[in-house]
């Protein structure tokens, strides 16, 4: 499997302190028995954006435990995660109380708005208005271009690779622009969110480890990629990420 975009990884990762763990995702309970289990469940898997919603599920305190699921990896919870999100794809969440979320913007906003006292959205509703604004943008504008470079079979009739690779170049390109727009209309104050770190630095630190957004970014917006940077290291973050992306040793 190319590294490309999301679809790179299959060690199992999500490691919570705050609930016991079931192991890999062939040897969790099906999806229909975990309905009332009283504890989030998370379908995901490591490099992915499944790494968002552990973010923010700790940064909750909620009790949660990780399916490795995805719709590239053939095991076993690729049924369950299918029955539950017909596109196939992760973050999957079903809350405790059997309802299944999906889009990892709206996964935010539910944790945000059922925990109002983390912050995730902000200190008042000006601050709100512009997280929502930069989650959907990203969602959007960003991640739906990794789609397209992860699967650009997808995006076009022609079955050459030569033309498969095209679609991915522009792709790749339109990401990239569509980051530098983003640099441009969201500035730190000092974080994303406003004062405190909150959704929206949760969303554009993930989101925009693929595809080359940040040897790009780097070159083309440094103080955004610095911004990145220190995101990761917030300790409601370093952990989470640290799982998904091991230091290179
Ligand atoms: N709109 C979704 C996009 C999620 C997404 O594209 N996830 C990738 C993994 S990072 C995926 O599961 N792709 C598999 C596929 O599309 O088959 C969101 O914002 O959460």
């Amino acid at each position: 499997m190319p590294k490309l975009g999301c679809m790179t990884a299959a060690t199992p990762i999500g490691f919570p302190t705050l609930s016991p763990q079931p192991g890999n995702g062939s040897a969790n309970p099906s999806a229909a028995s975990q309905a009332a289990s009283g504890e989030y469940v998370l379908y995901g898997l490591q490099g992915s954006g499944s790494a968002i919603v552990e973010i923010a599920l700790q940064w909750c305190g909620q009790p949660y435990r990780v399916v490795q699921a995805a719709s590239w990896e053939a095991n076993a919870a690729r049924e369950e995660l299918r029955q539950l999100n017909p596109l196939m794809q992760i973050p999957t969440l079903r809350t405790p109380q059997g309802a299944v979320l999906t889009e990892s913007a709206a996964i935010l906003m539910h944790l945000g708005g059922r925990h109002p006292d983390t912050g995730l959205l902000g200190a008042d509703d000006a601050q709100r208005d512009q997280i929502l604004r930069g989650l959907v943008f990203v969602a959007a504008n960003c991640y739906s271009c990794i789609s397209i470079t992860d699967y650009p079979e997808r995006y076009t009739t022609q079955t050459d690779d030569a033309s498969r690779e095209a679609v991915r170049q522009a792709a790749r390109q339109r990401l990239h622009l569509h980051w530098t727009l983003f640099a441009d209309q969201f500035p730190a104050r000092p974080w994303l969110s406003g004062a405190q770190p909150g959704a929206l630095d949760v969303m554009a630190v993930i989101v925009s480890k693929w595809s080359g957004t940040r040897p790009y970014l780097e070159a083309h917006r440094p103080s955004f990629f610095a911004l990145l940077k220190r995101i990761e290291a917030l300790p409601q973050v370093a952990g989470v990420h640290a799982q998904h992306w091991p230091p290179s040793v």
